[in-house]
């Protein structure tokens, strides 16, 4: 077990370590915005595996104080919150609903005042439901509205947020939600992917530019999830699908962003894959320079490395669930042999960020901005003990795991990667999209039925390893 201590000294000094949410995940009191279009998906039967809604989550709108508390008690450094774009903007155009905005501007003051630094990202997927049903990402149209509704937030917050994220994991999106069908808004299109990709990327510009003409005080920068890939065998099939998810996850939101250029498909992809991905491999030069403006800083999350073999899964089985367009894809991801898991079956496997450091420093060189690593973090079945108390062990594994590494990435380990923070995913125990409560994530421990907060052992191991930094 690596000691707090050691690893505290390790840590630079200004390092930023804190804990990042999302506000469907968390907020609750959807009473008091508009609804998104994960609303009507968890409305549908059979789409959240537990039968729960973002209806009321953690009901952190109501307990921000207490949850607020629980981060200065553990001297956390940062806090990455997100901005529900439905409470601020309910039709996701025109109208401002000025409590929304106020929440967040209370919100932004109270961390100050606690000397906790704020990270706001834009966008993390709470599409409003107008804006979805005019066809969400999949018009270019949304992208404009959304750099719209990033100029009015950073004209009220833009003096007092320090880090701005605009979109929180496209990929995720364009795979999940227009892809595979299985978040919202719930559709099997992957023809779709190409385009639906373009408009995420465009909507990014649209709300960097707008954040930069404010001009807000912050930084501003972008989150992907990024994840090594490794192909099962040598074979060429095998090594074109490993080319083709690493362009997805590493590339297809990065190159254009960092590089300003786009992504070039691997080499022997099959033909109706080439296609389906044309609309974002060959962008025009005006789009793509509103795309890659200069950023101050990359976040990246980091959960694990992949292993993929060619072929589909023939249960429909994507990584997030079941889903009839994944009998299309050509790839299927593999269980990794002898490495331990989290509750998500998601292998745990620290030495997979010390890759991706190499792979984005060799890849983007003097244009990779400082990164910070904007989620990193695990799923446990945590049951309170008889006492109630919740002893996480193989989550402080996972953080002491990671930020062992992340210590040498702060201190020059790859050089070209600069590595500033870590957020880790997450506070409390959300609401997990797809798997509803099923999947625990946090170093508090909440109770749906009373929402009573409850402190893990992680939570108490990083108030000792913040400690021992002061
Ligand atoms: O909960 C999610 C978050 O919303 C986006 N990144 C991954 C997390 C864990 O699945």
């Amino acid at each position: 077990m690596i000691d707090p201590q050691d690893l505290a000294n390790r840590l630079p000094g200004d390092f930023v370590l804190g804990t990042a949410t999302a506000a469907l995940q968390i907020e609750g009191a959807a009473d008091q915005r508009g609804r998104c279009g994960w609303d009507d998906f968890a409305d549908q039967p059979g789409r959240i595996v537990d039968g729960t809604t973002p209806a009321v989550t953690t009901d952190h709108f109501h307990r921000v104080e207490e949850d607020l508390e629980l981060m200065r008690a553990a001297g956390l450094d940062g806090y990455r919150f997100s901005l529900s774009w439905p409470r601020i903007q309910p039709d996701g155009s025109g109208r401002v609903d000025e409590a929304g905005l106020d929440f967040y501007d209370r919100l932004v003051d109270r961390l100050l005042e606690l000397d906790i630094r704020p990270m706001a990202t834009l966008y993390h997927w709470d599409t409003p439901l107008p804006l979805e049903a005019q066809g969400g990402w999949k018009v270019r149209s949304t992208a404009e509205r959304f750099g719209e509704y990033a100029a009015l937030v950073g004209q009220r917050l833009g003096d007092r947020v320090a880090d701005w994220v605009t979109i929180n994991e496209a990929a995720t999106v364009v795979m999940n939600g227009y892809g595979l069908g299985v978040h919202s808004p719930g559709e099997e299109q992957l023809c779709r992917a190409g385009s639906v990709a373009r408009n995420m990327l465009l909507g990014h510009g649209h709300a960097a530019r707008a954040l930069r003409s404010v001009p807000v005080r912050g930084r501003i920068g972008i989150t992907n999830a990024h994840t090594p890939v490794t192909a099962e065998t040598d074979s060429k099939k095998d090594r074109a699908m490993a080319g083709l998810l690493d362009f997805v996850h590493n590339r297809l939101f990065a190159d254009p962003v960092l590089l300003g250029r786009s992504p070039e498909l691997p080499k022997g992809l099959p033909l109706p894959t080439q296609v389906l991905l044309k609309a974002v491999s060959r962008m025009s030069r005006k789009d793509l320079d509103l795309v890659s403006q200069p950023l101050d800083f990359y976040g990246l999350n980091y959960y694990f490395p992949s292993l993929v073999a060619a072929g589909a899964d023939p249960d429909g089985m994507s990584p997030d669930g079941e889903s009839e367009a994944a009998k299309d894809l050509p790839f299927r991801l593999l269980d990794w042999p002898d490495i331990p898991q989290t509750g998500f079956g998601w292998p745990i496997a620290p030495d997979g960020l010390r890759r991706i450091a190499e792979e984005m420093a060799a890849r983007y060189g003097r244009r990779l901005p400082a990164v910070v690593i904007t989620e990193g973090g695990a799923s446990f079945p945590d049951e309170p003990s008889a006492d109630g108390s919740i002893d996480d062990e193989e989550r402080i594994s996972y953080l002491a795991r990671h930020l062992d590494v992340a210590a040498d990435l702060a201190t020059g380990a790859v050089p070209g990667f600069d590595l500033e923070g870590y957020y880790v995913w997450t506070l409390l125990d959300n609401w997990e999209w797809a798997a509803g409560f099923t999947q625990r994530f946090g170093v508090v421990h909440v109770d749906v039925e009373t929402q009573e907060r409850t402190p893990k052992a992680s939570y108490r191991w990083l108030t000792r390893l913040q400690a021992a930094r002061r």
